[in-house]
């Protein structure tokens, strides 16, 4: 919908989040110029003059008008809101069948990706860890922790999970641009959070079958 270099915008959910946040900002800038320009309008049609020297009376009552700017901002946050919960419901939606499945725990610092039926790639704050994603295939990532809240956050997919300890967290994800994103813990856990990063690498289908068969005969 938007030409965007960033946040690279590299999901499928990710895509329907940003459409949304456009929504906001369009909604926001049409009732921005709007306002400016009654007031502008008000401030130069009203102004004391030599011709009308007297202020304004401040007590005009014009209840049509009145109704119109409650019943009016009314709707639009109601629009904005159904559009919103639709967004969202399709962004948290989760397939049935997924081709990867993968166990993210977050632990003071750093990430273990498990994948369903293949390898675990575990990362410490010195090594942080990557996960690969083939491109254009439905992964389930769930999350959860091994001590304290951490939360799984990829910028450029536009999405963050808590990791809560003794629960797990699913979420889909789709990757739709090939390249290598920044991942980050999205919650102050202590010392070393800001050392808990890692990467997603999100490669074509066939390279992604010859990296998983690479690391399960490591
Ligand atoms: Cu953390």
């Amino acid at each position: 919908m938007h030409a965007q270099t960033w946040p690279a915008i590299g999901s499928t959910q990710a895509a329907a989040l940003a459409e949304d946040w456009w929504i906001f900002t369009y909604a926001a800038i049409v009732v921005a110029v709007f306002v400016w320009g009654l007031i502008l309008y008000a401030a130069v049609r009203f102004r004391r003059t030599a011709r009308n020297p007297e202020p304004r009376s401040q007590k005009d009552a014009n209840p049509p008008l009145e109704i119109a700017w409650t019943v009016a901002p009314l709707l639009i946050v109601i629009a904005l809101f159904v559009r919103t919960a639709h967004i969202e419901t399709e962004v948290e939606a989760q397939a049935k069948v997924h081709q990867v499945e993968i166990a993210v725990d977050g632990y003071r610092w750093g990430w273990t990706f498990a994948y369903r039926g293949g390898p675990t790639v575990r990362g410490t704050a010195e090594h942080p860890p990557e996960m690969v994603l083939p491109l254009g295939e439905v992964a389930s990532i769930r999350v959860s922790s091994s001590d304290v809240v951490h939360s799984f956050w990829i910028p450029d997919m536009l999405f963050k999970r808590d990791a809560i300890p003794g629960q797990v967290s699913a979420f889909d994800l789709t990757p739709t641009k090939e390249g290598t994103f920044l991942g980050r813990c999205g919650e102050f856990c202590g010392l070393d959070h800001a050392l808990m990063s890692f990467r997603v690498r999100v490669v074509a289908p066939v390279a992604y079958e010859r990296w998983r068969k690479g690391e399960a005969t490591r």
